[in-house]
């Protein structure tokens, strides 16, 4: 797979250098002066806010830079350098490079203001507000915006929809490839895309199932390849309140104290899915420990590193939920029951919590690699209808330290 990151970089140099370039009337090949060259290195810098500096990719992008940099000025570039310098200056070469790539979102915010608006304020840690945007008919470069904000932002909420099954599911497309979720009896029975958490039968049939997710998780951690982004567009809301809490994992990954932090660098969690399974009619008669074994043997315990490396931003990412990360590899059971303890109470506590109020329109779509999050129960009689929808961003779910080690980690096709 194509690397989102490198294609993302040369956008940056290009735009960043060219505007610099302009502003100084400039014409390459040309000698900056080492306060220009600072200055240029500084803005290159600046276009990655949200980025680990630490990140390795970063890094490594930060060394094409250079040698870049090196090149404009007509210098002999040393080491194993085997990148393409800017010496032309003409950046149609690198127009297979950017093809088809997640674009930053400075890049796209002048031509997107105009189709829809996007309020950053919504909320103080996490969350952004895209309004007044015409999904039905929405183009490439609001999609691109949109995974950018995702990224960014952890979740983005899109007020006052008004969405069929056929135009959800094709705006889901459009953002990635729709999950077909690995268990049925979740799936809409016109759309497998589509999984039904509803407590209102449909033509006189069971829909869905009820009550999904009230308690705290991310969408398929007991998978393999979990899901990296979840939508969520609820159907019917019931009359009391109806409500999301999430918790940003990142966040908390940095504040977790020292300590804790030692007790998991580098280990690796398990997470199951078996204690979450909701019987059907087809376990009558069978015993519980039947029922998990047979549950075990189709979704085995999946692992994945306690502290995930996001692929876009660099960002560590505490990656555990109480729902359904059930031990530490390499740990005994009262060691492993002792540390999960420890970090869930630092983990759910009050501050951390970010609620989501649902209004009628709401479509949420959000981060799976770095959000928490639990439905609020829906009291008994009142009717509750959402869709969720689970999308493949096409990246991989998190950077492993293979990867890390490599010069061009995310490069190979
Ligand atoms: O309905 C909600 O608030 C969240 C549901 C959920 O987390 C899920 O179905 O996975
Ligand atoms: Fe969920």
């Amino acid at each position: 797979m194509a690397s989102s990151w490198r294609k993302i970089s040369y956008r940056v140099i290009q735009e960043v250098i060219t505007e610099f370039l302009g502003e100084h009337q400039l014409t390459p090949p040309v000698l900056l002066n080492p306060e220009q060259l600072k200055t240029l290195k500084r803005r290159i810098s600046k276009a990655y806010p949200f980025v680990d500096r630490k990140y390795h990719p970063y890094k490594v992008w930060l060394s094409e830079v250079k040698a870049n940099l090196q090149a404009l000025q007509g210098l002999p570039i040393h080491g194993s350098h085997h990148h393409i310098m800017f010496d032309d200056w003409s950046f149609d070469r690198f127009e297979d490079l950017f093809h088809n790539h997640i674009n930053i979102k400075n890049n796209l915010l002048c031509s997107v203001k105009k189709t829809m608006k996007i309020n950053e304020s919504y909320s103080e840690c996490i969350g952004v507000e895209v309004s007044e945007v015409d999904i039905v008919s929405i183009d490439e470069i609001e999609i691109n915006t949109i995974k950018q904000l995702v990224y960014q932002h952890k979740f983005v909420v899109f007020r006052n929809q008004n969405l069929n099954e056929d135009q959800y599911l094709e705006f889901a497309s459009k953002i990635g490839k729709p999950q077909i979720y690995p268990q049925d009896n979740y799936h809409h029975p016109n759309y497998p895309e589509i999984f039904v958490s509803s407590n209102v039968a449909k033509d006189g049939k069971k829909f869905g199932v009820k009550g999904t997710g009230k308690y705290w998780h991310t969408d398929c951690a007991f998978l393999n390849n979990p899901l990296p982004f979840t939508m969520l567009y609820p159907q019917i809301l019931p009359n009391s309140i109806r409500e999301t809490y999430y918790m940003d994992m990142q966040q908390i990954y940095k504040n977790l104290p020292a300590n804790l932090k030692s007790l998991i660098d580098g280990k690796y969690m398990i997470h199951e899915g078996k204690w979450r399974y909701k019987v059907q009619e087809w376990d009558i008669d069978k015993a519980i420990i039947d029922i998990m074994s047979d549950f075990e043997k189709k979704f085995p315990p999946a692992k994945h590193p306690a502290i995930i490396t996001h692929p876009v931003t660099g960002a560590k990412i505490l990656y555990m939920s109480r729902g359904f990360t059930t031990g530490i590899v390499g740990l005994d059971r009262e060691t492993t029951q002792q540390i999960l303890s420890e970090l869930f109470s630092f983990i759910e506590r009050e501050e951390n919590i970010y609620t989501h109020l649902w209004k009628d329109g709401d479509i949420l779509l959000w981060e799976n690699r770095t959000l928490n999050h639990k439905a609020s129960i829906v009291p008994e009689g009142q009717a509750s209808v959402s869709f969720r929808i689970g999308i493949d961003d096409g990246l991989p779910f998190y950077l492993t330290s293979k990867d890390m080690g490599q010069e061009y980690p995310i490069l190979a096709s």
